[in-house]
């Protein structure tokens, strides 16, 4: 995954950087990049002949692919954690890594469903929707994948794990309103409502911020030799969930009323009254999923110092970090590096004492790889 997401950053972000350069020559050098028959107090600019569209063309070429560079880390983390916490390996490993190819291939070639209202042919803007909802054939298998790695596993609910399964589930409730947004005949009708920003609130800002939390609840012990404190973590998710359903779920309802993004209240106008304050609701919402991060931030720097020890290898995870020694030394380990001799997945393994197996075990005679 992180070969996938270094891919996307190398290939996208030059093409930010252009349409940044472009930018700074029509406003500092004379160009007309960005600029055609712009009129101000009804004189036209002396620069013209240029596309304002290509800018957002040139921005949205890094935009959409950027969504998956934020994403993907946390979707290779959470794959990590729901398996560990499972106690059963990923289900249909090398459809995940099909899926995150093609979720990263496909991620080039959709940025026009951000522009089906910018007076775009109408046969482009569904090219654009065909090959958007295409991402959700290797989404659905991600999640698919998820979920019948946790069927019937020995679940543990750590709070990392919580975190995870949060992730699941806002990668769930954000794809699908993606598949209302990247419809362009559906798009139209809420295009630059208050639905764009629930939707990708969801599903790239607190998805991928799950998928962190998550890891930094799992691996803290390997970073600090010490638990954070779990009861705090459980109610840092359960604040943080509510708190970003709570703020999102209702921007849905006032996107297909049609109340226009970044208006900072419904109730200005004749229109959108009758809905109610909902920026109330939201509000309080939004001050205790905030409240729930200060629990976090206070979890964290109390347990580096006060946290319960932890064992070498708390969770019973299988792969090499987990054999490194506890005690802070000059590199990862004393002596021979270890060596791999299995994928990271070997956990209830049949003919394994424990139900996990690290990865530097040999195989034993006669036992076959799992791949
Ligand atoms: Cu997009």
């Amino acid at each position: 995954m992180l070969f996938d997401h270094s891919c996307l950053g190398v290939l996208s972000f030059p093409v930010l950087l252009s349409c940044a350069l472009l930018l700074i020559f029509d406003r500092s050098f004379g160009t007309a990049f960005y600029l055609s028959d712009i009129f101000v107090s009804g004189m036209p600019l002396e620069a013209t002949g240029g596309s304002p569209l290509l800018f957002e063309h040139l921005f949205w070429f890094l935009g959409h692919p950027e969504v998956y560079i934020i994403l993907l880390p946390a979707l290779g983390l959470i794959s990590e954690i729901i398996s560990t916490n499972s106690r059963k390996p990923i289900f249909g490993y090398r459809a995940m890594i099909v899926s995150v190819l093609a979720i990263a291939f496909l991620s080039f070639i959709v940025w026009g469903h951000h522009m089906f209202m910018t007076g775009m042919n109408p046969f482009l803007g569904t090219v654009f929707t065909f090959t958007t909802l295409l991402i959700a054939i290797p989404s659905a298998i991600k999640v698919f994948n998820y979920l019948a790695t946790i069927w019937k596993g020995n679940l543990r609910l750590t709070p990392g794990m919580m975190f995870a399964l949060g992730m699941v589930s806002l990668f769930i409730s954000g794809g699908l309103t993606g598949l209302i947004l990247g419809d362009s005949a559906l798009d139209i009708n809420i295009h630059d409502t208050y639905f764009v920003v629930g939707h990708f609130h969801i599903v790239m800002g607190a998805g991928a911020i799950f998928g962190m939390f998550a890891g930094v609840y799992h691996w803290f012990p390997r970073m600090y030799g010490r638990f954070m404190l779990p009861k705090m973590g459980y109610l840092h998710f359960w604040m943080t969930i509510a708190g970003v359903y709570g703020v999102f779920f209702p921007m849905h309802f006032l996107g297909l009323a049609g109340v226009p993004r970044r208006y900072f209240s419904n109730e200005e106008y004749e229109l959108f009254k009758d809905l109610g304050n909902i920026n109330v609701i939201i509000t309080c919402f939004a001050i205790m999923a905030a409240i729930g991060q200060l629990i976090f931030i206070f979890n964290f720097f109390y347990s580096i110092f006060k946290g319960r020890k932890s064992s070498q290898n708390p969770w019973g995870s299988n792969t090499l970090e987990w054999t490194a020694p506890i005690e802070r030394i000059h590199g990862n380990w004393e002596g021979k590096l270890p060596e791999v001799h299995r994928w990271p997945y070997d956990y209830s393994k049949p003919g394994h004492d424990e139900d996990f197996v690290s990865q530097n075990v040999p195989l034993k005679a006669g036992e076959e790889e799992s791949h």
